[in-house]
């Protein structure tokens, strides 16, 4: 039986995909341990960027339904306590991960699959990819962290109206609505993901998880407050190897070196 994450490691970054193609990825109990595990080996100092994509023609479709086939012990589950074990905790993983999670949407995108993607901090697509937030045609609603994000990226009228039709979005729309930052051709989705994985893995490692934290907590935030937290984070980058070397590279006029410290 193959794995249902595969994780490749490279040079400062980590690789993890979804794979369970011939389910469009869709989330079994299996798939979920090994994508916690998966970001466990991420916390490994020596990573310093990750980037997450699905094996095949999907991203993931989210929850795999099968097992919540009416009659069976997994449509009984309170599907409240079922986010609670398992989605909410790898969006919340994603969020505070201390490092640049980038999300390389190869295909479909539903459901909880489609908020998986969005949860990440950059968000790449392929031409051909699609977004849908299924779950009204399930008698659900959005979640995984959907209506709180789609909120704040989408606003309220397009996050009701998007999740009420569960209409697919193609990813020049997403990226219009502000949902995906650069849509790719197909054949070259891989390509730029990876480079930029591997850029990021040589970046300011700790100004990128302050970038994160400062911009996730601006939405609850007063003007003051967060004034506050970028003093508090700039007094931390200030102390860091990696400030002390982009001053010394612009200085003499090269290429910084940065090690994440
Ligand atoms: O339950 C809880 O724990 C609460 C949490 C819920 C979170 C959620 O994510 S709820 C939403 C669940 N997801 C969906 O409702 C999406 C269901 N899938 C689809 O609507 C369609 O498959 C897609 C629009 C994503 C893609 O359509 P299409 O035509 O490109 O592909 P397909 O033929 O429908 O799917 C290909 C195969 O993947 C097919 O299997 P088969 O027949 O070839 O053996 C299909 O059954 C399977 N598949 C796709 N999505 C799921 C799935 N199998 C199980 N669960 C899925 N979600």
């Amino acid at each position: 039986m193959s794995h249902p994450v595969l994780v490749d490691k490279h040079a400062g970054w980590l690789k993890i995909t979804l794979n369970r193609p011939a389910k469009l990825n869709a989330f079994n109990s299996d798939m979920f341990e090994a994508l916690f595990d998966a970001f466990e080996q991420a916390r490994s100092p020596e990573i310093r960027a990750v980037l997450l994509t699905g094996a095949g023609r999907g991203f993931c479709a989210g929850q795999d339904l099968a097992e919540r086939m009416p009659g069976s012990e997994g449509a009984k589950l309170d599907l409240g306590q079922a986010l609670r074990e398992r989605y909410n905790p790898i969006v919340q993983t994603i969020s505070d991960f201390p490092k640049p999670v980038l999300c390389a949407v190869n295909g479909v995108a539903a459901g909880a699959g489609a908020n998986l993607a969005l949860a990440c901090d950059i968000v790449l697509a392929a031409k051909s990819a699609i977004f849908i937030q299924s779950f009204a045609k399930i008698g659900l609603v959005p979640d995984a962290g959907g209506t709180h994000r789609l909120a704040q990226i989408i606003g309220p009228q397009r996050a009701k109206a998007w999740s009420m039709t569960a209409d697919p979005l193609d990813a020049d729309t997403a990226q219009h609505w502000g949902l995906v930052w650069q849509v790719c051709e197909d054949e070259t989705l891989t390509e730029v993901a990876e480079n930029m994985a591997r850029d990021f893995a040589q970046g300011p490692t700790v100004a990128f998880s302050q970038i994160k934290k400062l911009v996730h907590d601006a939405a609850g935030n007063d003007l003051a407050t967060q004034l506050e937290a970028e003093a508090a984070a700039q007094s931390h980058c200030g102390q860091t190897l990696d400030h002390h070397e982009g001053i010394a590279a612009f200085l003499q006029k090269r290429s910084p070196q940065f090690k994440g410290e």
